[in-house]
């Protein structure tokens, strides 16, 4: 049995697990769980990255701890666009900003007023959104240029978290493919946009494909944990590129959905879709861990629970699944939606205010009860994810016929069966834990104890439990969508 420690960092919580692996089965054992968030000082909002990393040598010290000691190799994920600013001397030179920074959004406004969002969209195929690296990056040299003029190398999230143990300086494919930066055409850094910007040109790290081997555990590394050095792998480095790989996809009909605080909702495709359609119904082209393309939406997800959850607690109403599900049981079918994806739930002070005054302004019933809210959220998701697959049959010309779900949002079953149902279509979920898995799986094909992601999908289905839900009540579904569409969906 050989060992590799997959780190999945996600924006609300990160996770070290141990993937076991026997040359047929694979076994997962979660090793420990941070909370991760954004931490606002007035008026940004940053990652903790110094907590991160020894919240992950924390992790690492327990994997040992509990006889989990002889491990291959290490890969870590986390989620896009993010990035850390490196001086010529290599350390760190600022907090890295969060993507929910209100300000990114004048920073991608002034770069389109430059290159035009037709064009940007054409060279890179991904989505526009305020988010993307290249527009906090613009953000940047505006309101703090001195920041940008010492830093001399860029590293995306998982790939500075990876040079912290590794001291190598490298951007992966998968994680480089969110920056709005790496050109559609040659999978290489668009130095062009960078100059047109007066962006310094050289300040991204060189790719690297993933399955590549970096180096290894750093001597001072292997002191302070009382270990030997463990090699360090460049597996996928986004988050759903990981978790595609760990979905076991049938074929060119099926459906991924990527569900945590976000839900990224796609298919395979060999290259980026550059189209004015997907454009126009913000669609985005990110790189896969087999070097093509995912076709995706990226929508809000457990966000808008997760932040209800905040207000309930300063409330002192604690809420867990179990009685979640009860509450949603116990409140009217489809009274009150929203559009999840609506600029007013992104970064609001209040979420239940929030919704509630969507509600408002679109003449709903306004939802109040907490089991209300829950409805509101839970359902208006499930729409929109029908949305996005009618878009995305469109935009392939192709029927699309059963969905994959992944994630750790899986484990909200009525999510799960409110997407089958909305969607009409049969819903396969699992494995939960898609990210780590598929991180793992990265890891695998590196060290060759797995030859390619076919044989990599074919361990999965031997190795982890899968859920089937079918669609139900869609008479009911049918008639709301279409006043979905017609009055919710705002842009
Ligand atoms: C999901 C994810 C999405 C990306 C969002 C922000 O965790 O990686 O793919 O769009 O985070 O980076």
């Amino acid at each position: 049995m050989k060992r590799v420690w997959a780190f999945d960092i996600g924006a609300s919580n990160g996770r070290l697990m141990v993937n076991s692996f026997d040359g047929k089965y694979m076994y997962l054992e979660e090793i420990y769980r941070f909370p991760n968030f954004p931490v606002q000082v007035t008026n940004n909002y940053y990652w903790d990255i110094l907590n991160i990393y020894s919240e992950m040598k924390k992790a690492m010290k327990k994997s040992i701890y509990k006889g989990f000691d002889q491990i291959e190799s290490m890969g870590i994920d986390t989620w896009g666009v993010d990035f850390g600013l490196l001086s010529n001397t290599g350390e760190i030179l600022c907090n890295p900003y969060s993507y929910r920074n209100p300000r990114n959004i004048e920073g991608m406004e002034r770069v389109l007023d430059q290159i035009s969002s037709d064009e940007l969209f054409g060279l890179t195929g991904l989505e526009i959104a305020s988010i993307n690296t290249l527009f906090q990056l613009y953000t940047i040299k505006e309101a703090n240029p001195k920041l940008l003029e010492q830093a001399e190398t860029l590293l995306l999230t998982p790939n500075l978290l990876a040079y912290l143990f590794s001291g190598q300086k490298y951007n992966e494919f998968t994680i480089s493919s969110t920056t709005q930066m790496l050109s559609a055409f040659d999978k290489d850094w668009d130095k062009n946009i960078l100059d047109r910007l007066s962006l310094p040109k050289d300040l991204m790290a060189p790719i690297v494909e993933p399955y590549t081997i970096a180096g290894e555990t750093l001597p001072a590394i292997n002191k302070e944990m009382e270990m030997d050095p463990v090699k360090v792998t460049y597996t996928a480095g986004h988050d759903t590129a990981c978790a595609l790989a760990a979905l076991p996809l049938e074929d060119d009909q099926s459906i991924f959905m990527s569900c945590g605080t976000w839900v990224l909702i796609g298919v395979p495709v060999d290259d980026p879709v550059t189209h004015a359609n997907a454009m126009k119904w913000g669609f985005t082209s990110e790189g896969t861990m087999d070097g093509y393309y995912r076709l995706q939406k990226n929508n809000m997800g457990m966000w808008l629970l997760q932040q209800s959850r905040l207000i309930w607690e300063r409330e002192g109403i604690t809420t867990d699944y179990e009685n979640e599900n009860r509450l949603f049981m116990e409140s009217e079918p489809l009274q009150s939606l929203i559009d999840p994806d609506h600029p007013s739930f992104f970064t609001p002070n209040n979420m239940i205010e929030a919704i509630q005054q969507f509600c408002r302004d679109t003449n709903q019933v306004v939802p109040k009860t907490q089991g209300e809210i829950i409805r509101c959220i839970l359902e208006s998701l499930a729409l929109k994810y029908r949305w996005v697959i009618n878009h995305l049959e469109i935009l392939t010309g192709k029927k699309l016929k059963r969905i994959h779900m992944g994630g750790g949002a899986i484990r909200n079953q009525i999510l799960c069966q409110l997407t089958a149902n909305a969607t009409e279509l049969k819903v396969i979920a699992g494995p939960i834990e898609a990210s780590s898995i598929g991180n793992a799986i990265g890891q695998w094909i590196a060290l060759g104890e797995v030859k390619n992601i076919k044989e990599a999908r074919e361990v999965v289905k031997r190795s982890f439990p899968l859920k089937e839900y079918k669609p139900q009540d869609s008479d009911k579904w049918e008639d709301k969508y279409n006043y979905f569409n017609e009055n919710i969906l705002q842009g």
